[in-house]
Formats: structure tokens, C-alpha cells, sequence
């Protein structure tokens, strides 16, 4: 039967931008202890679960999460205490049902998150594994590639960039600490090209340099600079992935944005279609995120018809880890990979349901952290554990970020010669 839990306590905490979150700790009948800590996203998804946040403007501006903590220990700790802690799937069931809302509303996704990872934590203490084999099973071997983020821009900096993330895709190293090494050298080198133009070195929420460069191409000129000087090859060392985050710079209007922050202005859905394949023919670009915002469900499949065939085309804000999103964007070939972060659906398990979904059309998915993190490093055994190949988790520096990449490197170093990494 295995060991049960005995107790389930919350705690509010803060993220790495200062802002309230929960962690949970549990314990069980062996003596096991565990905790776990929820991130949270600054270009939220509109169908995303609902972090429950407690409103009252005396508390750190009303994002206290004291009420998301009294549900953890009050509503979902006295159904859970005396149920095995193998059981996560049920687990997660009972805390759904005993929230009964299709988004989380009643008890909040952070409080239900930070239990259900807490669980599974303790499951794997418990069984004496490691969580990505307890999660994976005894199979999980495949290292992520490190997509590191190492230009930011959009909602998660102060600067003139439109396209929230920039990555550096090692994808040509033979390993991960290979590859991790690959994107760490140039990001250091970029910072060294960035400021001999005068520009900014200072850095956005997740760690990477948020210049106030000429242009979006520019910043990708600038990476492509960097990966040289690096000594590495771009696009056969070092790609590109991008995140638009589009939503965040989309109008009212369907299928209209404003490049507000470049001050490129306006822009239809075609005409950013048309772009991205310009950049997409000029560029080694290998992955490009949310290139429209999340009702642009047209756009997303006129995009995915003209480059799905080159690219990896990932929804994050049209899917929110959702099966019901992703279940639409297969049928209507709105992508060919999905964005997956446990907070946005609220537990582990259904965290799971959305991977398998996307194996089983043939899908990719890209395992991410949230802007908002906290040192917890779930998010990395969790990639291991999903075999998805690649991640991402942010920049060479912030200790959030850098805390998932050297589990990595530990979770690598631990597999010996059985570990694997590849690109596709
Ligand atoms: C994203 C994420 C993570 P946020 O848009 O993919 O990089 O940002 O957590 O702010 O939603
Ligand atoms: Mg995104």
C-alpha cells in the first residue's frame, strides 16, 4: 500500500519578483517529509487555472496569497490526510472535485499545485527513487536541451523589444553540460557585445539582457553575433527559438496587433506571417512560440501551414496545458507543439494528460518555468521525466533559474552513460 499522508500544511512565500506564492509541505507515515513551491506567470493566459490571490490592498498591493494557504490547510489537508501517497492521480482527482469549478476558482491552482507537487515529492522520497524516475519510470534517461532565454523583452522587461523571449537553442552539444556550457559562454559574450554598442546590461525577469535595441531583428542579429564570437556555429551549434508572447502586444481587434514597445505599430495576422517566414528563411530559427495571441486561432493555422513543415510551432496562452485546447489545436492543425506548465492547468497529473495528448498526435511539448519562479526545482525532474527532450527555464543568472539547470546537470550526472541528449 505504501506510506500515507499524516499532514499537509501551506505557507505564503515570495517569488523571485517579490511577490507573494504558496509552498506546501507535507509528511507522511514513514517519516518522509517533502515541499514544494508554486511559480506564477506575468503574461498569464486568459483560460489559465486561477491563481487565487487574496485582493485586500493592505497586503502586498492585494497578490497575498493567505487565502490560496488557508485552503491548503483547512478545505484540501482534512480530505487528504489518510490517503497512500502513491495515488497522485486520485489525489489530484479529489482536490478537482472538491473544487468544483472548471478553472480552480473555489480553492485556487496555486494551493492545489503546490499540494499536488508536494505529493509527488514525498511519493518519490517514500520509494527511495529519484522524482524524475518516479515520475518517468525507470526508463526516463533523456536530458532537455537547455533553450536559454537570453534576450528578453515584451511584458517581462522595460525596454524597446516586442518578442518576449529570446533563446539559445544548444542543439548541436553533445550533452547537456556541453550544451548548458554552449549558451552560458554566449551569454556572457553577449553582454560583452551589448555593452560596447552603450547599451543596457541589466536584466528582465527571467534573467536575460533587456536592451533597448534598434529593433526585434536587431536583437536577433546581435544574439546571432554573440553565438559566433562564442566560437560556436548559429544554427548548427546554436539556434534561435522565440517566444512573441503576441498576446501581450495584441489589439481588441481579432487578428490586429501594435508592436508597442519597438514602435513598429501596427500589424494584421499576415503581415506578422509573412515576417516570420522572412526571418524564418534568414535566420536559424528552429521554434517559434505564441507568434499570435490566443484568439487568433485562424492565424495560429495559417502560420502553422506555411512553417510547421520548418519550425516547431508552439501554443502556450491558446493552450494553457489544456486538453481542451489542445484537443482543438490538433484538430485544427493550430500548432505542432504545446507550451506545458504545471501551474496553468493546476496539477501534476493533468500536467501529464496534456503531454500524453500531444505524444499521441505526434505532437512535440515544451516543458516551461513561469516568469515568476522560486528556487523549487521540480520543473527540471519533471522535464526528465516527460522525456520532452527540450526546456525552458530562463536565463544564465538569477539563482531560480540557474537552481533547474544545475539540477539538470546533477540528474545527467547521476544517469552516468545511460543519459541521452538530442535534438528531434
Ligand atoms: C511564457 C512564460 C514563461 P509567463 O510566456 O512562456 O517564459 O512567461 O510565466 O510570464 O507567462
Ligand atoms: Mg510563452
Amino acid at each position: 500500500m505504501g506510506a500515507k499522508l499524516t499532514s499537509i500544511r501551506g505557507m505564503e512565500i515570495l517569488d523571485s519578483r517579490g511577490n507573494p506564492t504558496v509552498r506546501v509541505f507535507v509528511e507522511l507515515t514513514d517519516g518522509t517529509t517533502a515541499v514544494a513551491s508554486v511559480p506564477s506567470g506575468a503574461s498569464t493566459g486568459e483560460n489559465e487555472a486561477l491563481e487565487l490571490r487574496d485582493g485586500d490592498a493592505h497586503r502586498y498591493a492585494g497578490k497575498g496569497v493567505l487565502k490560496a494557504v488557508a485552503n491548503v490547510n483547512e478545505k484540501i489537508a482534512p480530505e487528504l490526510v489518510g490517503m497512500t501517497v502513491f495515488q497522485q492521480a486520485l489525489i489530484d482527482r479529489k482536490m478537482i472535485s472538491l473544487d468544483g469549478t472548471e478553472n480552480k476558482s473555489n480553492l485556487g491552482a496555486n494551493a492545489i499545485l503546490g499540494v499536488s507537487m508536494a505529493v509527488a515529492r514525498a511519493a518519490a522520497v517514500s520509494a527511495g527513487i529519484p522524482l524524475y524516475e518516479y515520475l518517468g519510470g525507470s526508463g526516463a534517461r533523456r536530458i532537455p536541451v537547455p533553450c536559454m532565454n537570453i534576450l528578453n523583452g515584451g511584458e517581462h522587461a522595460d525596454n524597446s523589444v516586442d518578442i518576449q523571449e529570446f533563446m539559445a537553442v544548444p542543439l548541436g552539444a553533445p550533452t547537456f553540460r556541453e550544451g548548458l556550457r554552449y549558451v552560458a559562454e554566449t551569454f556572457h559574450v553577449l553582454k560583452g557585445l551589448l555593452k560596447g554598442k552603450g547599451l543596457a546590461t541589466s536584466v528582465g525577469d527571467e534573467g536575460g539582457f533587456a536592451p533597448n535595441v534598434g529593433s526585434n531583428e536587431e536583437a536577433i542579429e546581435i544574439i546571432i553575433q554573440a553565438i559566433e564570437k562564442a566560437g560556436y556555429k548559429p544554427g548548427t551549434d546554436i539556434a534561435i527559438a522565440l517566444d512573441s508572447a503576441a498576446t501581450s502586444f495584441a489589439t481588441d481587434e481579432k487578428g490586429a496587433y501594435n508592436l508597442k514597445w519597438s514602435g513598429a505599430g501596427p500589424m494584421k495576422s499576415d503581415d506578422l506571417i509573412a515576417l516570420s517566414e522572412r526571418w524564418v528563411s534568414k535566420y536559424p530559427i528552429v521554434l517559434w512560440e505564441d507568434p499570435l495571441a490566443e484568439e487568433d486561432w485562424e492565424g495560429f493555422k495559417n502560420f502553422t501551414r506555411r512553417l510547421g513543415d520548418k519550425i516547431e510551432v508552439v501554443g502556450d496562452d491558446l493552450f494553457v496545458t489544456n486538453t481542451k485546447y489542445i484537443a482543438r489545436g490538433i484538430q485544427e492543425g493550430s500548432a505542432n507543439s504545446s507550451l506545458i506548465k504545471l501551474n496553468q492547468i493546476g496539477t501534476v497529473s493533468e500536467t501529464i494528460e496534456a503531454v500524453r495528448m500531444c505524444r499521441d498526435a505526434g505532437w512535440r511539448y515544451f516543458i516551461s518555468h513561469r516568469s515568476g519562479e522560486t528556487s523549487d526545482t521540480f520543473l527540471a525532474d519533471f522535464a526528465v521525466a516527460m522525456d520532452g527532450g527540450h526546456l525552458k527555464t530562463g536565463s544564465a543568472s538569477r539563482s531560480e533559474r540557474i537552481a533547474k539547470y544545475n539540477r539538470l546537470l546533477e540528474i545527467e550526472q547521476d544517469l552516468k552513460d545511460s543519459a541521452l541528449y538530442y535534438w528531434k
